[in-house]
């Protein structure tokens, strides 16, 4: 193990839709393999058979106008599944762990986007997760346009894309509010700037972890 604290460290991977999360990705792939670390690499909601299966469920057609309360069990339904058969183990064996979204987003898009009550989404966290929560989140943020711009580019928007702008504000709006409330753990990457530009400031990040 070669990071500074000699234990291995839960990283999550946040941001507005089309911001570069999946770009940046290899990008740290690249960082870690480099520097001789073993870790596995997840994402929400998913990371197990059971997870996908939701994911299928909470971004597909079929159940379009399922309750906002629906949409935030399930988030966390996947996410005791992922937690207890993927994250847990891994950290336990020593492995990394990179995880692309985790309950960041929940308070993003439930809380935020949806408007549920926060203090509802802190007593489910507390329940499914105890005291595990994420040693670094990167906050790929960029305004609402441009990650809409780059996302559109790409591919048939899912049930979440479909939102309208009012909402992507208040995702956006709500991860920046909680980075300023935990600045140790949620570090802010301008996602505006180009992909060389936001790789740089990925690596100043790892360069103070590793
Ligand atoms: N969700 C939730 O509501 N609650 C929860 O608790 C959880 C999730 C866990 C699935 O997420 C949805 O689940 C998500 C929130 C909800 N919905 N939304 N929106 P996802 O991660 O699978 O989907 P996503 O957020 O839409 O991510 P994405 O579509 O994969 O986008 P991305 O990974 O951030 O962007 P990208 O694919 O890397 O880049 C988009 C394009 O921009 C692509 O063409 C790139 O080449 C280009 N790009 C990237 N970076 C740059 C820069 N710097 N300059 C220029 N162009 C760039």
């Amino acid at each position: 193990m070669n990071n500074k604290s000699n234990q291995p460290l839960f990283i999550t991977l946040e941001g507005s839709e089309g911001v570069g999360k999946t770009s940046n990705l290899e990008y740290i792939k690249s960082l870690l393999d480099g520097a001789g670390i073993e870790y596995i690499e997840t994402r929400e909601p998913g990371g197990t058979p059971l997870g996908e299966a939701l994911r299928n469920t909470l971004l597909g057609e079929d159940f379009k106008g399922m309750s906002d309360d629906t949409e935030l069990m399930l988030m966390f339904a996947a996410r005791a599944e992922h937690v207890a058969q993927v994250i847990r183990p891994a950290l336990e064996q020593g492995q990394w762990v990179l995880c692309d979204r985790f309950t960041d987003s929940t308070y993003a898009y439930q809380g935020g986007g949806r408007q549920l009550d926060m203090d509802r989404i802190a007593g489910l966290e507390q329940w499914v997760l105890g005291d595990l929560r994420p040693d670094i989140t990167l906050l790929l943020d960029a305004p609402v346009d441009i990650g809409r711009e780059r996302a559109g580019k790409r591919s048939e928007p899912d049930r979440f894309e479909q939102e309208r702008d009012a909402f992507f504000n208040r995702v956006r709006e709500t991860y920046l509010a909680r980075a300023k409330q935990e600045p140790d753990r949620i570090k802010v990457i301008d996602a505006s700037k180009d992909l060389d530009n936001v790789q740089s400031q990925i690596k100043e990040v790892f360069d103070n972890l590793i």
